[in-house]
């Protein structure tokens, strides 16, 4: 059975076409830094956004049309495996991602959890034979059902913490099973509502603990994929253990578990934090930590996680321009964590949404790109920090000197100069750059 049928295959057909079913800037197979579009910016489908999620909201109730809605239960989890991976050749995406209980509904106890996921998994597992969408990463949800009210790794209550780590280990199994290149965690219950009630330290070891078991049973099962934790600051706890990628790479470090682990860093997480997407993005880099993506973006005029598709080109170029900094992804990738909003409900939405994502990201590859080429920021950086290329500057960096050497030279100084950041210079040339980019 098919069920996007209003809609065929989306190809590039360049900047002047109107056809709202095609790509105007992600080419696939256009070489941009030595490697193809497709290769460089490793896009990803999140499942439970594209063929789970109904559009609820804690005002109201579902209004997304999917063809698929006409089943239930087991044969619902079977239809959508069927429009996933139709939408997948269709929209010609490299990867996809989920939750286990993206795929498969939960049974009435673990074991008949597992049963349906197993099914699943064999019928995903066979669509990928003939598919070239591969699995990017797979994540278990420990957050939604009620058995995590207060919490799952960092639950007061062990019987939880066990049933989160049985969810996991089954996890990883399933996603050895499909190949995944990274798992993910994301900790949704894994903070605090109030110290009032919380053992922190209790909570954080647990984590620690609950962590570094998986990456034995990874090892022991021969599961090879990058770990990665996902930072978000609050919601749905009003404070998250791992708060940012700062916070979380304290925590990997306390807990001995920094050579194990990357960060998946979401844009709309990093906002919720106070910082701007690219902060986190070169935080993690200059840490060797960046490992993955959530592409997705927040609204500014509000405090909750919106998760939009990115378009917004200049969020785009800045990131890019971490990932291009970085190499490139690596084994991860960018997965659109996102959502269309409740009123775009028609199937077609899913397409328009996820074509404007993929432009918008190949927009950001070939701008960062031509900035970088043309050494636009490093030029600016290289005249801004040229006080360390000479003089006491070199003696600070080497480490040749000390606090009664560096009072000794600011006793000799009889003026110190200062000069401009620039800062308006630099926004006026990256729009320049983002206008030139595409003119030609
Ligand atoms: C929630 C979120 C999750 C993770 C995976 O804000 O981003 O969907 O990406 O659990
Ligand atoms: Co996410």
């Amino acid at each position: 059975m098919t069920y996007f049928n209003n809609v065929t295959s989306i190809k590039y057909e360049g900047q002047a076409s109107t056809n709202p079913f095609a790509f105007k800037f992600y080419n696939p197979e256009e070489v941009v830094a030595g490697k193809t579009m497709e290769e460089y910016l490793r896009f990803g489908v999140a499942y439970w956004h594209t063929m789970t999620a109904n559009g609820t909201d804690p005002f109201g109730s579902s209004t997304m049309v999917r063809p698929w809605d006409k089943f239930s239960g087991m044969d619902l989890a079977k239809a959508r495996v069927e429009a996933a991976f139709e939408f997948f050749e269709k929209l010609g995406v490299p990867y996809f991602c989920f939750h286990d209980v993206d795929i498969a509904p939960e049974g009435s106890t673990l074991r008949e959890s597992n049963q349906n996921l197993d099914t699943i998994v064999d019928m995903i597992k066979d669509y990928m034979k003939n598919s070239k969408t591969k699995l990017l990463w797979n994540t278990v949800n420990n957050f939604s059902h009620p058995r995590f009210v207060h919490g799952a790794a960092s639950s007061n209550n062990a019987d939880v913490f066990a049933y989160a780590a049985a969810k996991v280990k089954k996890g990883l199994e399933v996603g050895k099973e499909l190949g995944a290149e990274n798992y993910v965690f994301w900790g949704g219950r894994e903070g605090y509502e109030t110290l009032l009630n919380t053992d922190m330290k209790l909570e954080l070891d647990n984590l620690g603990r609950f962590f570094h078991m998986a990456v034995d049973y990874a090892k022991e099962i021969d599961f090879d994929a990058q770990f990665l934790i996902e930072p978000k600051p609050k919601e749905p706890t009003t404070h998250q253990y791992d708060f940012d990628v700062a916070t979380g790479h304290a925590f990997l470090l306390n807990y001995g578990l920094a050579d194990y682990f990357k960060f998946n860093i979401e844009a709309n997480h990093a906002t919720l934090a106070g910082h701007t997407f690219e902060h986190e993005l070169r935080y993690a880099r200059i840490n060797g930590m960046l490992g993955s993506v959530d592409a997705n973006q927040g609204d500014p005029l509000l405090g909750w996680d919106t998760d939009e598709f990115p378009t917004d080109l200049y969020s785009t170029t800045l990131a890019m321009y971490e990932i291009i900094k970085n190499g490139g992804l690596g084994r991860g990738g960018l997965n659109f964590d996102s959502k269309v909003r409740r009123g775009s409900f028609e199937p077609e939405d899913l397409f328009h949404a996820h074509i404007a994502g993929m432009d918008s990201f190949a927009v950001g590859l070939k701008v960062a790109q031509k900035l970088i080429d043309d050494k636009v920021l490093d030029g600016f950086a290289e005249e801004r920090y040229s006080s360390y290329k000479e003089g006491i500057g070199i003696d600070i960096v080497e480490g040749k000197t000390d606090f009664r050497k560096l009072e000794e030279y600011a006793l000799g100084l009889t003026e110190i100069k200062q000069q401009s950041g620039r800062l308006e210079q630099i926004k006026a040339t990256i729009n320049q750059y983002l206008l030139r980019a595409f003119a030609e």
